[in-house]
């Protein structure tokens, strides 16, 4: 079983493992603990991370990055067509509404869903793990911004199905953060003593996160996030380029913004320029040559230009520090605040967050790899196969999720929050529901404009079969909602409590303990000491009248009240109900068609498969060409005192062979033509077989 956390970035990819040495970041093919997420599709393959991002100049239509975002929204979302303009290649809208990216690969039109192009990055972290770890990788550790919503969360879930992972968890940035902090830590407070409140801070390239997590021994707990989502590295980078474009057009009348290329360059050194800035205050230059109608251009900025440039987005910095330090109505003092994420390294980042808490931040934790690292603990932690330190994590709900329902009371609906915002999860919560037919639940945000998101909707869970009891009464349903692992709610379960013959009417089934063990994924889960109490509400729902509200309305209050549940540690009544599972039909918003999804796992299998022969063509290629060089060097150099009319003549074959070395493309003309795959690979072997006999036959000729 492998243990590998991965932390899925808008710019920067990291992979931690678990071997047995403990946690280590490792390397990519290019040495770089880093794999951009760039993926660039072509007329052969696709190349992904490092050897994408260098696609970028040439082949920027079909080199996607920056989609990270696109997880979970519609087409028509005011944040996706607000990033249209700014994208090198096109977005499409997909038949469900949803966000498609518009490429061409193998030299036809294709859209991918935005699951499909996580799916080929999450292909080469995949790959990249295997060839650490060398064996196959399929479990692991996903981050995700703390404040992705459901539909976000379903979709990097989808993405990490195509690749063929199995996502044990979806875990939150600055939870993974606050994990790699204190799971090492000897000194934390015993679970009797106050405990150590720790404030984590990411600063991405795309997004800003704050949590406040209270440390024990053994444990952690999240006590509140707070978030910019728009708010990241990539906003420095854009004040620049907005700069510079100006001043480009000023002085040497270049119309930048029209031209991709040259836009896509200019952003590359701006991201150069704002790094040095940060280790320097004086005049730095940016020079880039034939940059737009073979003129080169050069500029000039300092550290305080930077900061006033960029001052609207600095002073976006405070807002979410003040709102996680509100939430958590944590009075106790900080013990340290911790800042992760690349961006944190500009410094005024750092003084401002440094001067909100009155304190020096602190970066004991590796910037980069801290994510990637505390994903692979949680892994670890979930691996049944790994022996770690005991360490619990509670995370939080960043959004109150509310429940409602038809109901026969005058205004027609019944409505319950069923999560309040910062409640604990993963949590499973069991409503009971007094009803007569089958009945519809829609889960919603309460908190519209809370959301960094346009639409408030979770999905419609539809609750089927459901009969009167015998006698004509309404049944109690049971239903189980959940937020899962990983941050995902649902309707889980549902069942019919019927009541047995001879039951007298006064049956307390609502005494009934609740306190059931989780289904899958958490079953998994060896740490469970996260999962506490399940609360037991009851909702009357039928021929109640006014009371029903005032059950509602009681139960909204009683929410956060984990210890308030009446069935709680209750001794067991000797009751005998018959208990009936119903089935739940599930519409969830943006979500992938479930076929759909497995035909995709299926195109990504055959899309590695084409990635991996192409590969191997160029490699034999390579080998080919290699020696027909070095052979043609040697045949004008050592070789040449045996030259003999022959040699010569071979010499001359040598010439003629490097460009007939092309080869491949005929054959990948008729490969296309015929999409006969291994067949074509097959010929090219057999040519490239019969190149090599022609060599070494002459060589022998020769006597070399
Ligand atoms: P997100 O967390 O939003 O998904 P990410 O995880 O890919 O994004 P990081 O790798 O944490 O982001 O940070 C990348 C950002 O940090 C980029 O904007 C990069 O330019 C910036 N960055 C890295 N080093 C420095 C530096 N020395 N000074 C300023 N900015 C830096
Ligand atoms: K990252
Ligand atoms: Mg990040």
């Amino acid at each position: 079983m492998s243990v590998v956390g991965i932390d899925v970035g808008f710019q920067n990819c990291y992979i931690a493992v678990a071997r047995s040495g403990g946690i280590e970041t490792i390397a990519n093919e290019y040495s770089d603990r880093c794999t951009p997420a760039w993926v660039s599709l072509a007329s052969k393959n696709r190349t992904i991370g490092n050897a994408a991002k260098g696609q970028i100049i040439t082949n920027f239509k079909n080199t996607v990055h920056g989609f990270k975002k696109f997880h979970g929204r519609a087409f028509d979302d005011p944040y996706v067509q607000g990033e249209k303009p700014k994208l090198p290649y096109s977005l499409h809208k997909l038949a469900s509404g949803n966000t498609g990216i518009k490429v061409r690969y193998l030299d036809e039109d294709k859209v991918f869903t935005i699951e499909q192009v996580t799916a080929m990055l999450l292909t080469k972290l995949k790959e990249t793990s295997e060839s650490a770890l060398k064996k196959p990788v399929v479990d692991c550790v996903i981050s995700v911004p703390s404040f992705f919503t459901d539909a976000e969360r379903r979709s990097v879930m989808d993405a990490t199905q195509i690749a063929g992972l199995n996502c044990l968890r979806l875990i939150n940035d600055t939870t993974a953060v606050a994990l790699a902090y204190g799971i090492y830590k000897q000194d934390l407070p015993t679970p009797e003593e106050k405990p150590r409140n720790v404030v984590f801070v990411d600063l991405g390239h795309s997004s800003f996160q704050v949590s406040i997590s209270a440390f024990n021994k053994g444990k952690l707990k999240v006590l509140a996030t707070a978030f910019d989502p728009y708010l990241g590295g990539r906003n420095f980078d854009e004040a620049l380029v907005d700069n510079f474009c100006e001043e480009f057009k000023a002085r040497y009348k270049l119309n930048v913004r029209e031209n991709p290329r040259a836009i896509l360059r200019l952003s590359q050194e701006c991201e150069k320029l704002k790094k040095l800035m940060s280790a320097n205050c004086s005049d730095l230059p940016i020079n880039i040559e034939c940059f737009m109608n073979d003129i080169d251009v050069t500029g000039k900025m300092n550290r305080v230009q930077f900061e006033e440039l960029c001052a609207p987005f600095l002073m976006r910095v405070e807002a979410p520090l003040k709102a996680v330090m509100e939430q958590s109505s944590t009075r106790d003092e900080i013990y340290a605040v911790e800042v992760v994420g690349g961006a944190t390294r500009i410094p005024s980042i750092k003084e401002r967050i440094s001067k909100f808490f009155g304190k020096d931040v602190s970066t004991t934790l590796n910037a980069d790899e801290a994510v990637a690292r505390g994903c692979a603990l949680q892994c670890a932690i979930m691996s049944p196969a790994f022996k770690v330190r005991e360490f619990s994590i509670t995370d939080v709900v960043p959004f109150p999720i509310t429940l409602r329902w038809k109901s026969p009371t005058e205004d027609g609906v019944g409505e319950c929050e069923v999560y309040s915002k910062n409640h604990a999860a993963p949590f499973s919560k069991v409503i009971t529901f007094h009803k007569k037919e089958p009945f519809d639940l829609e889960a919603f945000y309460s908190l519209p404009q809370e959301l960094p998101y346009p639409d408030i909707r979770i999905g419609r869970f539809s609750v089927q079969n459901v009969v009167p009891q015998p006698d004509g009464e309404s049944s109690k349903v049971k239903v189980k909602v959940r937020v899962n692992v990983h941050g995902i709610f649902s309707v889980s379960s549902a069942s019919l409590i019927e009541k047995q013959k001879g039951e007298g009417e006064d049956v307390q089934m609502d005494m009934e303990p609740t306190v059931q063990n989780e289904g899958r994924p958490e079953d998994q889960v060896r740490d469970r000491r996260s999962e506490k109490i399940h609360l037991n509400f009851t909702f009357e729902s039928q021929g109640q009248g006014d009371q029903q509200n005032e059950d509602v309305s009681s139960c909204s209050k009683r929410v956060p009240g984990e210890k308030q549940d009446p069935a709680a540690g209750g001794s067991k009544p000797k009751v005998k109900v018959k208990s009936t599972d119903l089935p739940i039909l599930a519409n969830i918003i943006r979500q992938l068609d479930r076929g759909v999804l497995n035909d995709f796992v299926e195109y990504e299998s055959q899309m590695i498969v084409q990635d991996k022969l192409e590969k191997e063509r160029n490699d034999a290629k390579n080998a080919v060409e290699e020696y027909v060089y070095d052979l043609r060097d040697k045949l004008c150099g050592i070789y040449e005192k045996y030259t003999t009319e022959e040699n010569k003549a071979l010499q001359y074959i040598m010439y003629l062979l490097i460009p007939v070395l092309s080869f491949g493309q005929p054959i990948q003309d008729k490969h296309r033509e015929q999409e006969d795959r291994p067949r074509a690979f097959e010929e090219m072997g057999k040519k490239i077989q019969l190149y090599m006999k022609a060599v070494e036959l002459y060589k022998q000729k020769v006597n070399i």
